[in-house]
């Protein structure tokens, strides 16, 4: 019998994501969900880091579905009334169709409070915080002042309580192809999360994807808001690259499917693109012990078991 949720050793994770843009976010969030069900994490929120209303109510379409309506789901504030890019444009069929009680980001919890009071309540070194979008978040949370929740200010808060941060972004060990999509998002976010962030980094980059979603809009159940993501982001029965899966199985179970290489530290440049240097800049502060906690992943998918892996968490359903 699977352990609960609730049980000690289920990884403590926050997942941020750009939901509205490619719907890999939502497979991010049904294999969070189907390993928090199984007591393999426990999945203590999700912040969104685009502005779009209904990117939060999105998130609690797929949260409701597997049976976890209320986890916590945090937004960048202010949100406004800006829509998905048309050739993704599944949020708002999500929400239109499916059960779920939070209107939108208006409605959800700054995400910086609700990121300083989730942490709060860890224990210490404890947090995995997965990302799959934009760092805007992450960097006003280092720079977040000390309130109800804590009095440690954000960067101390963090470097309390989160165990490492796994971030898809960037190209490893440079973009030579311009800025990666996440990265391009908020360079300059990026950048000052990058630098700044005081536990380790593992970046899963834009060579590493799998390729799926004609599985999941076949065999997935016709009720499954996975289901319809799928079939409107990427055509039903249609294979496509996906990204935000790796980093969550990184994540959850590390080994087997990824190796670790040294980025020593990732520089991001304005337009956002990044280059991995063992070299550490001369003008970085506290480099040395920043610059070796910075890795990057070398995903291998011998029989495409990985994709398999994932692809059955997306079917399964509940
Ligand atoms: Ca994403």
């Amino acid at each position: 019998m699977s352990p609960s949720a609730e049980t000690n050793g289920a990884l403590p994770l926050l997942v941020d994501t750009d939901i509205c843009a490619d719907v890999d976010d939502i497979g991010a969030l049904a294999m969070v969900n189907s390993m928090h069900s199984r007591g393999e994490v426990r999945l203590l929120g999700v912040m969104v880091d685009t502005r779009g209303n209904a990117g939060a109510a999105a998130v609690d379409v797929v949260n409701t579905y597997y049976g976890h309506p209320d986890i916590p789901i945090g937004a960048l504030q202010p949100t406004d009334a800006s829509k998905c890019d048309l050739s993704h444009d599944y949020v708002g069929h999500l929400v239109e169709r499916f059960p779920h009680d939070l209107t939108g980001g208006s409605a959800a919890p700054n995400a910086i409070h609700l990121y300083r009071k989730l942490l709060a309540a860890e224990k210490d070194h404890s947090v995995v915080i997965v990302s799959v979008g934009a760092a805007t978040n992450l960097a006003a949370l280092l720079d977040s002042r000390p309130d109800a929740a804590s009095a440690l200010s954000g960067a101390e808060l963090v470097s309390r309580k989160v165990a490492r941060l796994v971030l898809m972004g960037g190209k490893y060990p440079y973009s030579d192809t311009g800025p990666e999509f996440n990265f391009k998002l908020d360079p300059a976010g990026t950048r000052h999360a990058v630098d700044h962030w005081p536990t380790p980094i593992t970046f899963s980059g834009l060579e590493s994807f799998v390729k799926l979603g004609k599985r999941v809009s076949t065999e997935a159940p016709l009720d499954s808001p996975v289901r319809m993501a799928f079939e409107i982001g990427y055509g039903p029965g249609v294979n496509h690259d996906a990204w935000d899966m790796l980093p969550i199985l990184y994540a959850a179970r590390r080994g087997r499917y990824f190796t670790e290489k040294n980025c020593g530290f990732n520089r991001i440049s304005d337009d956002g693109s990044n280059r991995c240097t063992v070299d550490v800049p001369s003008d970085a502060k506290e480099s040395d012990s920043i610059a070796s906690r910075q890795r990057y992943l070398r995903f291998s998918d011998p029989e495409g078991r990985a994709t398999a892996t994932i692809e059955d968490m997306l079917v399964t359903g509940r």
